[in-house]
């Protein structure tokens, strides 16, 4: 494989009849640019490794796999440090965020003076009631406390520097607070609107309450971690 311009990493657990589909989508949305796909099977139990390797046979794929679930954040993190590319962009393995809105991301990261995390706002979000519900509360309590300048902290799409990812602390669930942690590291924050679409094959991962429990901790500990956090200039000696 040539050197890849941008790694698309997909954290992927039971997701088996989204990846060729997925993989094709890419593959059509990047063929002018050199990229890799680096999948990340979070200790899946259905046909997605079997699958995985299918893709690999004929596309630019890459996979990795946990041998136990470790969590999205723990995927996305172990495909990040695995990608060879220098700028990444993550993508949910369930096909709702689409590949084609990529490259519209990576450019505007391409172009900006410094780093910057470029977050895609899903304008038209095509989920359950409940989830756009519980979805609207979250966001407007962690932007309040978190002042992250982001309408949509949670969509999958996301493009970066690989490096910047790098210099994050980790922690589970970590993904949801990619634009504060990214500010925190002295990135710039935008946001660009993204499609996304119904979930029309396999089963959500989530459901409101298991998100609901963890989040009022998850907000205390970024919040600390703002505050906490110190970036030196370097100058000459
Ligand atoms: N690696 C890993 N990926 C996960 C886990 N839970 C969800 N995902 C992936 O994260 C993405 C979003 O999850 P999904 O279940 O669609 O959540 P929803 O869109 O909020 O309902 C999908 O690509 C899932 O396969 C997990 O525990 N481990
Ligand atoms: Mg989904």
């Amino acid at each position: 494989m040539p050197e890849p311009l941008v790694s698309v990493v997909i954290p992927a657990r039971n997701e088996a009849p989204n990846i060729l589909p997925l993989v094709a989508e890419i593959e059509a949305a990047l063929a002018g640019t050199p990229h890799e796909v680096v999948f990340v099977d979070d200790g899946s139990t259905d046909d997605t490794p079997a699958r995985l390797r299918e893709a690999a046979a004929t596309a630019p794929v890459r996979h990795l796999r946990h041998r136990a679930a470790c969590g999205q954040s723990a995927a996305v993190a172990t495909g990040v440090r695995a990608a060879r590319g220098a700028w990444i962009a993550t993508l949910d393995g369930d096909g709702q965020n689409d590949p084609a809105d990529i490259p519209r991301l990576l450019a505007r990261a391409m172009a900006a003076p410094g780093p910057v995390l470029v977050a895609g706002h899903r304008v038209n979000r095509r989920d359950t009631w409940t989830k756009r519900a519980s979805s609207r509360v979250a966001n407007r309590v962690r932007a309040r406390l978190l002042r992250d300048s982001t309408p949509d902290s949670g969509c999958g799409l996301k493009v970066f520097p690989r490096a910047l990812f790098l210099d994050f602390p980790r922690f589970d669930h970590m993904h949801r607070y990619l634009p504060a942690l990214a500010i925190r590291a002295g990135a710039e924050v935008v946001s660009e609107p993204v499609n996304h679409r119904p979930r029309v094959r396999g089963a959500s991962n989530y459901g409101t309450l298991d998100r609901l429990a963890v989040a009022f901790l998850d907000l205390v500990g970024v919040a600390w971690l703002q505050r906490r956090g110190r970036r030196p200039e370097l100058e000459e000696p």
